[in-house]
């Protein structure tokens, strides 16, 4: 039947090199099927990026007292701005150190109340039971692809106890453009995360802007959700939690970002025509159901906040994206890496790639030359 959860998930005969992008007409039809994000846990990251299996840096939303009357300069303060070394790669750690942080998730109901109990090995993960893993930010990269054209990705592959990781290497473009960042996108960087502690606080005092801004802590949700056959489990960033909603996690977490103020009418509609489709994919994957947007001038200077809600999003496209395409796009990507990565081994990688401007996505293969990105501190909590 159509719009069966069943739907989508393989492939039958020889394994095709390349996976079209175009035409986008081969993605359109109902909405594949997509369950509710669910909260499984979080974890926080310290001001060195170490690991915390807690909530310690989840803020909560603090409006502006008179949103009417705003004046936030998001340039203040940004010789003090204390930056993430964006030379360091985390890969998936973060994610797999949740998962040792929280195995109970994962190991057998019958190993952990069984009568033989074996100390040695029943702590120990057998499989995880999840079809892919990855960071949030890279399902929504894939699901913005069949609507981009001038930025690329290349994400990292391996099939490991039956679990396919997913990890994004950076592009040599990308490099490039985080090298050579003039001092007005740094600013503007800069300015987002300065919005952030304009509006956000501890929850137990009001936010201090006197204080240098970091984009170092964090706090990050850890998700899980089926797509079509496919059990998925992520984690993302999220920004603050909306006081008093009586709403459980992810419901109750809010998306901030800042943008640039509408000018002109062409301004207006390509923020809707370009800028939502981001904002919706990234948010409706984990489940947050509302972002918030300053809206700075030229000068850096946001007066004006505007609410978004992630479900109405789409029905602003005007015809220039829709959402059942980027779904369906990310689900039949999705059975076309697992009919790729079939060798079930933690140095096997597979490196697919979409170059801008191309209307394929390729990929290649490669055994211990470097690209594995599965420690063996993580392998070692498998049962051998
Ligand atoms: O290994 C990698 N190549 C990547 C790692 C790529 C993207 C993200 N990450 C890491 C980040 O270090 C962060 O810990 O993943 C975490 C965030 O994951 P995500 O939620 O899946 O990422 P995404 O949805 O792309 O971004 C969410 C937020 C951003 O908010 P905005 O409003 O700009 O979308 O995470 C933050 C940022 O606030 N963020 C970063 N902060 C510092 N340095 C970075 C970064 N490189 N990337 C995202
Ligand atoms: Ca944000």
């Amino acid at each position: 039947p159509p719009h069966s959860r069943r739907d989508g998930g393989s492939y039958t005969g020889p394994v095709p090199r390349t996976f079209a992008v175009r035409p986008t007409t081969n993605f359109t039809g109902q909405f594949p099927f997509f369950s509710r994000p669910r909260e499984l846990g979080h974890f926080s990251l310290e001001i060195d990026r170490s690991f915390v299996n807690d909530d310690r840096h989840l803020k909560h939303y603090y409006p502006p007292s008179k949103e009417s009357d705003l004046d936030l300069d998001l340039r203040q303060g940004f010789e003090t701005f204390v930056k993430r070394d964006d030379n360091v790669k985390e890969r998936l750690n973060n994610v797999m150190k949740w998962i040792i942080h929280n195995k109970q998730h994962f190991l057998k109901p019958e190993r952990t109340v069984g009568v033989h109990y074996d100390t040695e090995t029943d702590d120990m993960i057998e499989s995880l039971g999840i079809d892919f893993i990855a960071w949030r930010g890279h399902f929504t990269k894939f699901l913005c692809t069949p609507n981009e054209n001038r930025e690329g990705w290349e994400m990292a592959v391996t099939l490991f106890r039956g679990t396919i990781y997913i990890s994004e290497v950076e592009t040599e473009q990308d490099r490039q453009h985080r090298l050579e960042m003039n001092h007005w996108e740094k600013q503007c960087m800069y300015g987002g995360y300065k919005f952030e502690q304009y509006v956000t606080s501890d929850g137990k005092k009001a936010p201090d802007p006197s204080q240098p801004v970091n984009n170092i802590e964090a706090f990050c949700t850890v998700v899980r959700s089926d797509l079509g056959p496919f059990k998925l489990l992520y984690s993302g960033e999220v920004d603050c939690l909306q006081p008093g909603s009586t709403l459980k996690p992810p419901e109750n977490y809010l998306e901030l970002k800042t943008s640039r103020k509408w000018y002109t009418h062409k301004n207006e509609s390509s923020f809707y025509r370009y800028k939502l489709l981001k904002w919706w994919a990234q948010s409706f994957l984990v489940g947050i159901p509302e972002v918030i947007c300053g809206f700075r001038d030229d000068d850096g200077v946001v007066q004006e906040i505007k609410h978004f809600k992630t479900m109405e999003m789409p029905k602003h496209s005007m015809g220039s994206w829709d959402g059942s395409v980027c779904f369906n796009f990310l689900l039949k990507l999705l059975a076309f890496i697992k009919s790729v990565a079939v060798i079930d081994d933690p140095s096997m990688v597979y490196l697919f790639e979409r170059k801008p401007g191309e209307s394929v996505i390729s990929y290649t293969e490669h055994r211990a030359d470097g690209q594995q990105f599965i420690p063996e501190w993580y392998i070692s909590a498998f049962k051998n």
